[in-house]
C-alpha cells in the first residue's frame, strides 16, 4: 500500500480487521506527517471477509473518521468464490458503508450535544457518502455488506415489513451456516454480510430501528438507541433474475474455541480508561506469547454503552453474561458491543510475527471514548521474550495525555 498524506495535519491509516505485523497496522505509532507517505507491506493471510480502513491518530480519531476518511476492504478466497452466494460487486453484492452526519450549511458539523456521552450523533444518514441513497437491483437475492463506519451511533438494521434475511458473515468472515433474523445490531466498527430476498417491482427500505439491547431509557434517549430512520432504499426491477438458494453450510470457523487457552485476562471498560488506566503511548499494558490462545473477559458496568475492538485478530465470542452468544455473535469478530451490564468472554489466538517493541491496540470503538483514553496496548512476543518500550513514540499535537473521569 502507498499512502500519501495530503492533509495539513498528521494522520494514520489502520486496517481494521486485518491480520498483519504490528508495524504495518496503521495505529497511533505509525503516523504519517503532512505531505508524507507511508508504504506498509504485508501478505494477506486470512479468510474472506469485509474489512475496512480508517485513521487512528491518538486523540483525534473521531474527527478524522467523522470527516469521511474511511473505506471498505473486501477479501475473497477460494471458499468464498466457490459458494453459491451473490458475489457480483455492485450488482448483487453491494458495499453499504453507513455514517451519520450533521450539516451546518454546506459544512459538516461535529458538535456533540450535552448529555450525549457516547460521542457525536448525526441527524442524517449517508451510505457510501450519499444522502437519500437508493439502489436499483435486478436479482432475487441481494447481498449487503454492512459497515457501521459511524463514530458513536449503533444501528439495528431491518426492514419495515420485518422480512427475515440471512446473516452469512460477521466482522472476520463467513459463519458456519446462514442465520435467519429480522433485526441486526451493529455498533461502530462492526460489519456483517446479509442476504435479502427481493420481490419483483417492489421498493423496500433498509432502516435502523429502536434497540432493546442498548441500555436504560436515559441511555437510549441520549445515545440514539431509540432512533429509527431510513438507511438505503432497494428498488427491484419488474423482472428479477433468479438466484440460486443460499447454501446451508458455509464452512468451518478458524477462530479458536478457547479449549487450548493458556491464560485469561480481564478488561474492565470505563470511560476514564480500561482497567483504571488511561491510554499511554509509552506503556505496554499486556504482553502476549505468539502462537497461544487466551480467553479475555471484558466487562462493562460503566452506566453507558461501550464496545471493544482488538487489533490483528479475529476472535470467537464464547459467552455473553454467562450464556451462549446469540446468532449474530457466532461468527469471527474483531469488535463487539457491550451495553452497560454486559460481560463477554472472548477466545483469541495470536499468530502474527513477534515484535516486542511495536504494540497493537485494543480499545472502545466509540471513537470519542477512544480519543479520551479508552485504549490500551499489547505486544506479541516469542516465548520468553519481554516487551520493550514502544519505539518511535510520538503524540498528536494538541493531545497531552490529560486525565479524565
Ligand atoms: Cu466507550
Amino acid at each position: 500500500m502507498r499512502i500519501a498524506n495530503g492533509l495539513d495535519e498528521a494522520s494514520s491509516v489502520h486496517w481494521h480487521g486485518m491480520h498483519l505485523p504490528a508495524r504495518m497496522d496503521g495505529g497511533p505509532h505509525q503516523m504519517i506527517d503532512p505531505g508524507g507517505t507511508w508504504t506498509p507491506r504485508w501478505s494477506v493471510d486470512q479468510p474472506a471477509a469485509t474489512l475496512w480502513y480508517h485513521p487512528h491518530p491518538h486523540g483525534a480519531t473521531e474527527q478524522h473518521v467523522r470527516k469521511g476518511l474511511a473505506g471498505m476492504f473486501i477479501l475473497d478466497d477460494e471458499r468464498s468464490t466457490k459458494l453459491a452466494l451473490p458475489k457480483r460487486y455492485g450488482v448483487d453484492d453491494l458495499p453499504v458503508i453507513v455514517q451519520d452526519v450533521r450539516f451546518d450549511g454546506a459544512k459538516l458539523d461535529g458538535g456533540r450535544k450535552i448529555m450525549q456521552n457516547v460521542g457525536f450523533l448525526g441527524d442524517r444518514t449517508m451510505v457510501n457518502g450519499t444522502l437519500h441513497p437508493y439502489r436499483e437491483v435486478d436479482d432475487e437475492l441481494i447481498r449487503l455488506r454492512l459497515l457501521n463506519a459511524s463514530t458513536a451511533r449503533t444501528y439495528a438494521f431491518g426492514f419495515p415489513d420485518d422480512r427475515a434475511f440471512s446473516l452469512i458473515a460477521t466482522d472476520g468472515g463467513l459463519l458456519e451456516r446462514p442465520e435467519s433474523m429480522d433485526r441486526l445490531q451493529l455498533s461502530p466498527g462492526e460489519r456483517a454480510e446479509i442476504v435479502v430476498r427481493m420481490r419483483a417491482g417492489e421498493r423496500v427500505m433498509l432502516r435502523s430501528f429502536p434497540q432493546d439491547n442498548y441500555g436504560d431509557s436515559w441511555q437510549r434517549r441520549f445515545g440514539g438507541g431509540d432512533d429509527s430512520f431510513d438507511v438505503l432504499e432497494l428498488r427491484a426491477a419488474e423482472e428479477l433474475r433468479p438466484s440460486p438458494g443460499i447454501p446451508t453450510a458455509l464452512g468451518e470457523l478458524e477462530t479458536p474455541d478457547g479449549t487450548d487457552a493458556v491464560r485469561g485476562r480481564h478488561f474492565d471498560l470505563k470511560r476514564s480508561g480500561i482497567n483504571k488506566r488511561s491510554m499511554d503511548m509509552g506503556r505496554v499494558d499486556e504482553t502476549v506469547t505468539r502462537g497461544t490462545t487466551e480467553v479475555w473477559t471484558v466487562r462493562n458496568s460503566n452506566g453507558m454503552p461501550h464496545n471493544f475492538h482488538v487489533h490483528d485478530v479475529q476472535f470467537r465470542v464464547l459467552e455473553v453474561n454467562g450464556e451462549a452468544p446469540s446468532a449474530a455473535l457466532r461468527g469471527p469478530k474483531d469488535t463487539v458491543f457491550l451495553p452497560n451490564g454486559t460481560t463477554m468472554k472472548l477466545a483469541l489466538r495470536f499468530t502474527g510475527p513477534a515484535d516486542p517493541d511495536t504494540p497493537y491496540m485494543y480499545h472502545c470503538h466509540l471513537l470519542f471514548h477512544e480519543d479520551e483514553g479508552m485504549m490500551g496496548q499489547f505486544v506479541v512476543v516469542e516465548k520468553g521474550q519481554r516487551a520493550q518500550a514502544p519505539s518511535g513514540t510520538r503524540g498528536t499535537p494538541g493531545h497531552s495525555g490529560h486525565k479524565h473521569g
